[in-house]
């Protein structure tokens, strides 16, 4: 007979083509059988009643990443990934952010000096491209691409990392060349400036009124020209964060047209609103919400909703980019209490993305199982070129799994979170449908709101090409 090191016997199997009642066994990290399975094993998991899922895979989270004078992320490559693992996720995608004048290989190396031997999930990085030199362009972005960096974020505004329209293009072509695929943030930078001033000028300068100064329109209106832009070097890209029914009319108007075209949309534009920004009453708390593009209303979280449900949106990320909010390297960095402008963008998110889609979007019947499974782990497999070594549960897959309680009630609260940040913009939340256990290639890692092992078995993963 034969003898595997585990078996998960009676659980209820998802992957995106369905669910099945079945056994899975593993040996040396992999999935080697499925089905009814009578044999031996070191460990034999009795699920009955529970679900078993793929890993979840974020493939939009901000780890260590420099975001200003004086100001520091709330978590470093440890804390994020013991965060992500309570959270049932198994891989993280983050980025390895060149700044301006930097070497991008010497980038990535920086990157990875922070996460080496601080990893608790398999993590592979996306680079940022903030200075597209000649050097860049040519040399340095398709030897990396070579070396399994396929994928790359443009921003289309901020000061620091903003690219003009040539730029843009330029870097597509780039991608064009390599097969890889650009994500992009679609805001557009001159009319965030205008209107900030503007709103300044009238002394305007709480964290509310970031929601302002980049409405629903600098969003569409910047969509809408990456989608041009890759409609003319003819490549795919990914409209990263996307916030409204705006930006999503223009992803459909494009899809519509059959251009490829991928979107993300992540937690807090199905979960707040730009009234949170207000905070108590027009005060700072506001801050705790900011983030970029800001959170919009009800009509949105609908359409954010319809874009989940019909097939719109590929993939459902946290955009996870957390600051500690008392703190003066944090949200309270010098200056957030005179404008919004400095106010740090981001919010924490990564251990709390599967929970809220769950238990918003399953246990209240608006997706499948299946969809939820596709949008959290297989399609950012495949798109980021991790599938089928992860994001399904298939014969040699890597075992990442997590188990999921479909009627465990829970509530988000800070004091039960093991991210560094002092806060969450959910708190409070009620969540039916909780992940249990966290697998990492065979290796259970998180059982019950305790860490089972404190080594860091994450590893850095190569990747391939997107298979979309
Ligand atoms: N873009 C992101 O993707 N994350 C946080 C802030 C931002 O502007
Ligand atoms: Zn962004
Ligand atoms: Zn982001």
């Amino acid at each position: 007979m034969k003898n595997f090191d585990i078996i998960f016997k009676n659980g209820k199997t998802v992957t995106e083509n369905g669910v099945e009642e079945c056994d899975i066994a593993i040996a040396d990290g992999k999935i080697c059988e499925i089905g009814k399975i009578n044999a031996e094993a070191t460990v034999i998991e009795d699920v009955s009643n529970l679900l078993v899922l793929p890993g979840g895979i974020d493939a939009h989270v901000h780890i260590d990443q420099p975001s200003g004078p004086d100001v520091e992320m709330a978590d470093n490559f440890q804390s994020a990934t013991k965060s992500a693992a309570a959270g049932g996720n198994t891989t993280v995608l983050p980025f390895a952010m060149q700044e301006k004048g930097q070497s991008l290989r010497e980038c990535v190396e920086n990157y990875h000096k922070k996460a080496n031997g601080n990893l608790f999930v398999d993590t592979s990085f996306h680079l940022i491209i903030s200075d597209p030199s000649p050097q860049v362009l040519g040399q340095e972005l398709p030897a990396l691409a070579r070396d399994g960096y396929t994928s790359f974020k443009v921003f289309m505004t901020y000061d620091d990392l903003v690219l003009n329209d040539e730029e843009l293009l330029k870097v597509f072509e780039v991608a064009k060349n390599e097969k890889t695929l650009v994500m992009v943030h679609a805001e557009g930078y001159d009319a965030i400036r205008f209107l900030t001033k503007k709103l300044e000028d009238e002394g305007k300068l709480a964290p509310y009124y970031h929601g302002l100064s980049r409405p629903q329109i600098v969003e569409r209106e910047a969509t809408h020209r990456a989608i041009s832009h890759a409609q003319i070097v003819d490549i795919p890209i990914v409209i990263v964060h996307v916030s409204g029914e705006e930006a999503l009319s223009q992803i459909k108007w494009a899809k519509d047209r059959g251009i490829k075209i991928f979107s993300e949309t992540c937690p807090q534009y199905i979960c707040l609103t730009e009234d949170d920004m207000k905070g108590l009453n027009m005060d700072f708390e506001g801050a705790k919400y900011v983030c970029s593009p800001p959170p919009r209303d009800l009509e949105s979280q609908q359409a954010i909703w319809d874009g989940l449900i019909d097939g719109t949106f590929d993939i459902f990320s946290s955009d996870h980019c957390p600051f500690r909010f008392k703190d003066s390297k944090g949200k309270d960095r010098p200056g957030a209490r005179t404008s919004f402008k400095w106010v740090p963008n981001g919010i924490p998110g990564v251990e709390t993305r599967l929970p809220i889609l769950f238990s918003e979007g399953v246990s209240k019947n608006k997706i499948s199982l299946e969809r939820f499974v596709e949008l959290t782990s297989t399609n950012p497999a495949k798109m980021y070129g991790l599938y089928p070594q992860k994001g399904s549960i298939k014969v040699g897959s890597d075992a990442d799994i997590t188990i999921w309680d479909p009627n465990k009630r829970n509530k988000i609260q800070q004091t039960n979170l093991s991210h560094g940040s002092d806060y969450t913009p959910y708190e409070g939340l009620d969540i039916t449908g909780w992940p249990i256990q966290t697998w990492l290639r065979g290796n259970k890692i998180y059982d019950q709101n305790k860490f089972i092992v404190n080594k860091n078995l994450g590893k850095y993963i190569s990747r391939d090409f997107c298979m979309l």
